[in-house]
């Protein structure tokens, strides 16, 4: 029997985020939240009804326990989070300045999941799985969290699973040598790949589909999206002559842009694995990435799969999807 549809790794963090702007140094109260870009991913497609296994390593630590209850809270399986008595749960704070994205603070040096290796990984996870999401944050974390990534993109490939790549491109976490590195072998070796406009810039020169969908798809990758934030997002499948563009989802609410992402790669790929054509996968993923946007935390604003079909005009009583074998 099949245990996941979709199967990722990552570094689940207590997220507390400032209530107050300004410096840290001056900000007494924080609301907590748990975030990590591949559980924002997990919890999104979780919610859209897609069985989920999540890869992590937790402390044996409250926050540790906060994270698992929070998982729990969602329906996401915890069977393959394993805790470490040595190391502590990574956490991440969120400083609010008059303008612009909120600044980010890791303190995850060290911590549990960093810790992770290709020990970790069992083959028979990936029994019967559809894809494999991995993202560029996890390998940047630590060489054996490098090491763990490449083992499970090898068990993908045998597996013959999917595969698809978010660069997650974080300027305290990434340098230019990772975009050339290990992200260019990532890339190779997707079938999907997500890209924001800076990440199209760092590792193809240019933020334009129509010109950089052709280096992509020689890299590899079947499927090639770009996302636009306020514009949307755009894709192509290399067959088509024109990639497909969906305009954003208009929101009367915006508190911040984090998760946005991590929920528009769910609600795309819940579209591919539901046979849909691209304009429903990026109207889909659009529409996750956009609700992200309206709520403080990282995923609490994602929708259900009863508000996310009556958007995209599809009947809740069909379900979203015609599953694979
Ligand atoms: O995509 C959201 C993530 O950036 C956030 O949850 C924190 O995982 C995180 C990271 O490494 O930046």
């Amino acid at each position: 029997m099949r245990a996941f549809d979709v199967l990722t790794l990552g570094e689940p963090m207590v997220l507390l985020s400032a209530s107050t702007a300004g410096p840290l140094r001056h900000v007494s109260h924080f609301a907590k939240y748990t975030a990590g870009a591949e559980l924002n991913f997990s919890i999104a497609l979780t919610r859209l009804g897609i069985r989920s296994g999540f890869i992590t390593r937790l402390g044996d630590d409250e926050f540790g326990e906060y994270i698992l209850g929070c998982m729990r809270a969602e329906g996401l399986d915890t069977s393959l989070v394993s805790r470490s008595t040595l190391h502590p749960t990574g956490v991440y704070f969120k400083e609010y300045r008059g303008h612009g994205d909120p600044k980010v603070h890791y303190y995850r040096r060290g911590s549990a999941a960093s810790a992770l290796s290709p020990e970790d990984l069992k083959r028979e996870w990936l029994t019967g799985v559809n894809l494999v999401h991995v993202t560029g944050i996890t390998p940047a974390l630590s060489s054996t969290c490098q090491a763990a990534c490449e083992s499970l993109l090898a068990m993908a490939e045998e597996a013959g699973a999917t595969i698809s790549f978010d660069p997650n491109y974080r300027p305290l976490l990434h340098d230019r040598a990772d975009a050339e590195g290990f992200m260019v072998d990532y890339m190779r070796r997707a079938d999907i790949l997500f890209v924001n406009e800076r990440e199209a810039e760092l590792l193809f020169g240019s933020t334009d589909l129509a010109s950089l969908r052709g280096q992509a798809h020689e890299l590899g990758p079947k499927v090639v999206v770009l996302k636009l934030g306020p514009r949307g997002a755009a894709a192509s499948n290399g067959t088509s002559d024109e990639p497909v563009h969906v305009p954003a989802v208009p929101t009367n609410r915006f508190v911040d842009p984090v998760g946005a992402g991590d929920g528009f790669a769910a609600g795309f790929i819940f579209g591919l694995l539901s046979g849909w054509p691209l304009e429903q996968c990026l109207a889909a993923g659009n529409y996750v990435g956009a609700m992200a946007t309206t709520v403080a935390g990282d995923y609490e604003g994602y929708p259900f799969l009863t508000e996310l079909l009556p958007y995209l005009n599809r009947p809740c009583s069909t379900g979203g999807r015609s599953r694979g074998a």
